[in-house]
């Protein structure tokens, strides 16, 4: 009973959010470092005539650029992990830290020695790194000249990036996942693919030519592993959408179905390495004609992963009646669940919903499952003696692992491991913001990229420990 012996038990980062050091060591600009901080972040990065603007003059406070400094403060950090237990940690490798502009002739050395650095230290303590290729962070020279993953020309370009980086890290990596929230293309397609496209929720073409072309890109990144890194797992990675109805009106309910197949299409590909029948229709209803290799059919086919891993932090309502009141979301919002109650920025708590979860992709897949991400962002505030009391926190984890312990314990899902978001603070994806904080670790940063980047252990960090230590029991 319980959680299985080796389960990995851990928490997650990724490179633009936390490493800083943005053109340090031969690195080049990334997607996200031309994302600016604040609550208007979002609605610029999905605003095509500002971000070229923004591209051609880079002006105002860029968060990324020093972000938690996490490039010089690495060991540090890891040693914090390891006081925790971690069995697993996962980060990102910057594809800009190894090709600056991504299509240059070397791979920078100073960048692929810097996650040698970081991977022995992992190992130091006996941590798996575990590894996603692509986490919203595009050389941004390949937006200039291809405009990101609309174009193929970045499938041949990602290959090479990744067989060098499974080339030199095959013996210290052992877990890796291909895109991050490989569905935020449809909804963020600059920062999930690095693409300017006018009008997205219109422009159906471009994003699922993106999408398109990172799946091929994904399930050649597969083959690449089972070549260079054989005993290796490889995963994808979804922002996993469970879509209620608001009502039981079959309104309602077919709303939300088709609400989750833009999600599941991305994993249905994957994991069974073909387009579902209901996508080809999509395709056919909104026009969009594919421009698709002649070997991409074969390479889907071959490039299906080992387990598939997600992000959840809430559930999404769905109603068909424009009346009901909206609430925010993670890539997308939905109406407000009365049931549910939200985090300060209106993401709506659900731990059951983790179960409902879980369930429903095991039986859909029936492939191991890994959380990657799950977490409640709120803001901390020390106390005068500076201590950080997060029960707020505790709280929404605690219930968070009750719900992954029934879905493995009475449920029989499989599930390797869960890593919790930003298990040190770092900069928001969707608003650049320091204070919209994940971490057992607290970092002295603040929304103006003003502090002194000290790390001080939260309260959730001693009960994280213990989580770990009694491998699940300790609630
Ligand atoms: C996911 C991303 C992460 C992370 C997280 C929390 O969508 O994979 O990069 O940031 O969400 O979102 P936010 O930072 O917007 O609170």
């Amino acid at each position: 009973m319980g959680f299985p012996q080796g389960f990995l038990w851990g928490g997650a980062i990724a490179a633009n959010q936390t490493e800083g050091a943005c053109l340090e060591d031969g690195k080049g600009l990334s997607c996200a470092d031309v994302a600016h901080g604040g609550k208007g972040r979002f609605a610029e990065l999905t605003n095509a005539a500002r971000m070229r603007e923004i591209i051609a003059n880079p002006q105002g406070f860029f968060p990324s650029h020093e972000a938690i400094d996490f490039y010089h403060h690495y060991k540090e950090d890891i040693a914090l992990f390891a006081q925790m237990g971690f069995k697993v940690f996962r980060t990102s490798i910057a594809w800009a830290r190894i090709f600056p502009n991504g299509d240059d002739a070397e791979a920078n050395e100073a960048g692929l020695r810097f996650y040698d650095n970081v991977f022995d230290e992992c190992r130091k303590y006996g941590i798996e790194p575990l590894v996603t290729l692509s986490h919203y962070e595009s050389p941004l020279t390949l937006t200039k000249k291809y405009n990101g993953w609309e174009s193929r020309e970045l499938i041949p370009l990602f290959e090479r990036y990744v067989r060098v980086v499974l080339q030199r890290y095959k013996d210290k990596v052992r877990y890796w996942l291909t895109f991050n929230e490989i569905n935020a293309t449809l909804f963020a397609p600059f920062l999930g693919a690095g693409a300017i496209i006018d009008d997205p929720k219109r422009n159906k073409q471009a994003v699922y030519q993106c999408a398109h072309n990172q799946l091929v890109a994904s399930a050649l990144t597969v083959k690449a592993c089972r070549e260079i890194a054989p005993d290796a797992k490889i995963g994808n990675m979804i922002a996993a959408m469970l879509v209620y109805p608001y009502t039981c009106r079959p309104e309602d309910v077919w709303l939300a179905a088709e609400m989750e197949r833009k999600t599941y299409f991305f994993s249905d590909v994957q994991l069974r390495g073909y387009y579902p029948a209901y996508m080809k229709c999509f395709f056919k209803k909104h026009g969009i004609n594919l421009k698709i290799g002649t070997d991409d059919e074969r390479i889907l086919r071959e490039g299906t992963v080992d387990f598939l891993s997600f992000s959840y932090y809430m559930s999404t309502t769905v109603s068909s009646s424009p009346e009901q009141a909206q609430t925010a979301g993670n890539l997308f919002g939905g109406v407000k669940n009365p049931y549910l109650k939200s985090s300060e920025w209106g993401w709506q708590i659900d731990p059951l919903g983790l179960r409902i979860l879980l369930n429903f992709l095991y039986d859909r897949y029936q492939k191991p499952l890994f959380i990657v991400e799950n977490g409640l962002g709120a803001k901390d505030t020390p106390t005068p003696d500076g201590s950080i009391n997060d029960d707020y926190r505790i709280d929404y984890l605690r219930e968070h692992i009750k719900a992954m312990k029934s879905a493995v314990e009475e449920d029989g899902v499989e599930l390797w491991g869960y890593t919790t978001w930003g298990c040190i603070d770092l900069i928001s994806a969707s608003t650049g913001e320091m204070s919209k904080r994940y971490g057992f670790i607290y970092v002295d940063k603040d929304d103006e990229g003003n502090g002194s980047l000290t790390r001080t252990v939260k309260k959730s960090f001693g009960w994280y420990r213990d989580i770990i230590a009694s491998n699940g029991e300790k609630l």
